[in-house]
């Protein structure tokens, strides 16, 4: 006989598994995509990412059915039945070498192919990627766009002040030309190079579509991000280190456009900046 008490927990268990199937119908919609619950892929070298999880995923699924599997016939197998008498195994080298063998070369072969994603994924930006420097703070992000010679102007961590959020370099004939923006517009199918840096503490760039989870450190600039957006669509650039206590609504929109529209987004915004007194080069334009 249940005791009220326990009435009460089971009505509390039946209304959190009712509250958690509503909240994951409310997720589906963003979260969809495969079998983890990933949003889709939108990048080149997210297809790299993905194959690897899905690799590990699936040989996962294998080992752990297999096991259980043969685990469930011997137990079945081996059911205590009248007259027959247990026999007790001492060992069998022979086995005990398979198994640890086994086990050896895949994760000998999951770390070789692990090791050879990572290697494609952190190879050399293109020579025609676009430059872009995002900056993150407490508690958001700062995006500096290079002029039309594509080449941002040189910043220096030292040179960063309340007016120069970049610690642009005042003496760079390009300063002048730089813009910046709290949106991250990129061209669809065009390699893009982010210059990752942070203001004061450690933040996170990471953007799930894209497979990219990279730490900004303070005094560091962080050079290796890039990627090449595949679709156009609008996505966030969210921090993911807890960093203070604006941190949950540290984001930035993305913007993945065509070439033409960022075109006409690029030289508006030159535009705007071209007009600015020199010396405020670096105020936002919207
Ligand atoms: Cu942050």
């Amino acid at each position: 006989m249940l005791s009220p008490l326990k009435i009460s927990s089971k009505k509390l268990l039946l209304s959190f598994s009712g509250f958690s199937l509503f909240a994951s119908a409310a997720l589906a919609e963003s979260r969809m995509g495969d079998i983890y619950g990933m949003p889709v892929n939108a990048t080149l070298n997210g297809i790299q990412t993905d194959g690897i999880l899905n690799f590990i995923f699936w040989m996962t699924i294998f080992v752990f059915l297999a096991v259980q599997g043969v685990y469930i016939y011997y137990l079945v197998k081996y059911r205590r039945r009248p007259n027959v008498k247990a026999y007790y195994s001492h060992g069998n080298n022979t086995l005990e070498i398979i198994w640890t063998t086994l086990p050896t070369l895949v994760f000998l072969g999951l770390a070789i192919y692990g090791n050879r994603v990572w290697t494609e994924i952190h190879r050399p930006a293109p020579a025609n990627a676009l430059n872009i420097e995002v900056t993150g703070y407490q508690f958001a992000w700062d995006i500096r766009y290079p002029g039309p010679s594509g080449i941002l102007a040189r910043s220096d961590v030292t040179k960063i002040t309340s007016e120069n959020k970049f610690g642009v370099d005042a003496t760079d004939p390009r300063a002048k030309e730089d813009f910046t923006s709290t949106e991250l517009v990129i061209p669809v199918n065009r390699p893009v190079h982010i210059f990752l840096r942070s203001r004061d503490v450690i933040h996170s760039f990471y953007v799930p579509e894209f497979r990219i989870y990279q730490d900004a450190v303070p005094g560091r600039t962080i050079a290796w991000v890039w990627f090449q957006a595949l679709r156009e669509g609008k996505f966030q650039l969210a921090c993911s280190q807890l960093c203070g206590k604006g941190h949950y609504n540290m984001k930035a929109p993305i913007r993945v456009v065509s070439q033409e529209e960022y075109d006409q987004w690029y030289a508006k915004k030159i535009g705007a900046q071209s007009q600015l007194p020199v010396g405020t080069q670096l105020a936002e334009s919207k």
